[in-house]
């Protein structure tokens, strides 16, 4: 068998990956875009696997998408390929919605002209629930995205289901809530916390001073999982006899507030909260402050610039249909997951 995985230098696509060579003989083709000056650290276990092939091609792009499928005839299609960063989706609509919209669209369109038995998957998103209407979320949830993010995977979403009911496709679109993990960007709040963690620690242990971490809105509440366990999920929906979408999440909520405690509980700081809105901020102890002695104290400070023009306050998913029909069943707890990334951004540091 044949796999195509778009976002193959991203968390999932590469997760995804190392998922099937593990678990199935079949090969991969990994899916990267142009660009001056790619970053293969997610795929450094399998880069040389010779079951594994990069091409290039790009969601924006038709000509690429198309040759793709009528060249390779995969049998399953894998696309995690996305502007998938929420905050700047404001700043890139259309960039967003071309490659997270109308680029599944693309992908379809190349799988009913070339491949019609060939298995989809479309990533969809639960930013596409926004400001929602009750909890816990489930797959009837109403799509009300607040972000041109949520709103471009709801239009992937619909796009799905046009072409599963008009051409018979094998086409589904999984409803995941946020799965982080080691190989998680930057730039999303987890790993910003789980990296400003190990800086810090890294400082206070050589007795040097250090810069709080900036963050944007606190309150918000996530449902986090690990991106491992998720690949099982995406695995097992493309597997089922009849094409149905499912909702994957841990069924459980934290604010981000709670997630920077327990990271920094990691390393044994209980750093202490005082202030509000913007002026809220977490310090060391004084105890720690005079052992370690060392001129800066504050944590986490709050940027303004971190907010979002809409923020989507509380996600709490129902992944309950998932674990009863396919089977899927997440191991790694909240703690698990907190755990994982701090110690592995200590134990990686590098100034
Ligand atoms: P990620 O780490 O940001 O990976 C996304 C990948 O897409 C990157 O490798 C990126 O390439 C690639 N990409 C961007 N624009 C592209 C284009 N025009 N053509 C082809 N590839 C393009 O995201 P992730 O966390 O793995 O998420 C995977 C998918 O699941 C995304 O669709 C995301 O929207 C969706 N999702 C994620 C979560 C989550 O919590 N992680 C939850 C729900 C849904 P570069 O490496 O070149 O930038
Ligand atoms: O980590 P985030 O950027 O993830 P967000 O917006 O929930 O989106 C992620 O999950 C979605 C599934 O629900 C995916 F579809 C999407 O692709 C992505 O993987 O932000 C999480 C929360 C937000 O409420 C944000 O306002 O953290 C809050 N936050 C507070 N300070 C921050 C920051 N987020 C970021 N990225 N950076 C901050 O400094």
């Amino acid at each position: 068998m044949k796999i195509i995985i778009t976002g193959i230098l991203g968390q999932d696509g590469a997760n995804m990956a190392e998922y099937i060579l593990k678990n199935t003989q079949h090969d991969i083709f990994g899916v990267m875009r142009r660009s001056s000056n790619p970053n293969f650290i997610n795929c450094a276990n399998f880069l040389t696997n010779p079951r594994f092939k990069l091409v290039y091609g790009d969601l924006t792009d038709s000509v690429s998408i198309d040759s793709l499928v009528r060249d390779i005839q995969p049998d399953y299609f894998i696309n995690f390929g996305a502007q998938s960063f929420v905050g700047c989706s404001w700043e890139m609509p259309l960039q967003t919605f071309d490659t997270n919209a109308t680029g599944v669209v693309r992908c379809l369109e190349a799988i009913r002209k070339h491949k019609k038995t060939c298995r989809f998957y479309s990533a969809g998103s639960s930013e596409e629930f926004g400001d929602v209407a009750y909890s816990p979320q489930d797959i009837l949830h109403p799509i009300k995205p607040r972000s041109p993010y949520g709103a471009s995977k709801a239009s992937a979403r619909h796009n799905v289901k046009v072409y599963r009911e008009s051409y018979g496709l094998y086409a589904v679109h999984g409803i995941l809530f946020n799965h982080e993990g080691t190989k998680r960007g930057e730039e999303f709040v987890t790993r910003k916390i789980t990296k400003g963690v190990a800086r810090i620690i890294h400082s206070i242990r050589n007795k040097k001073s250090f810069a709080p971490i900036e963050l944007g809105n606190l309150d918000a509440k996530r449902d986090w999982s690990d991106s491992e366990d998720f690949v099982d999920g995406v695995w097992k929906m493309l597997n089922q006899e009849k094409p149905k979408d499912y909702v994957l999440s841990s069924n459980e909520t934290h604010t981000i507030r709670e997630f920077i405690n327990k990271a920094f509980a990691v390393v044994n700081i209980d750093g202490i909260w005082h202030g509000n809105g913007i002026n809220e901020e977490l310090s060391l102890p004084n105890y720690l402050v005079e052992e370690h002695d060392i001129y800066s104290s504050v944590l986490v400070k709050i940027n303004p610039k971190f907010y979002r023009p809409a923020e989507v306050d509380l996600l709490l998913g129902d992944s309950n249909p998932a674990r009863q029909e396919l089977g899927w069943q997440p191991k790694i707890s909240f703690d698990n997951l907190v755990e994982r990334m701090v110690k592995y951004d200590v134990d990686n540091f590098k100034i």
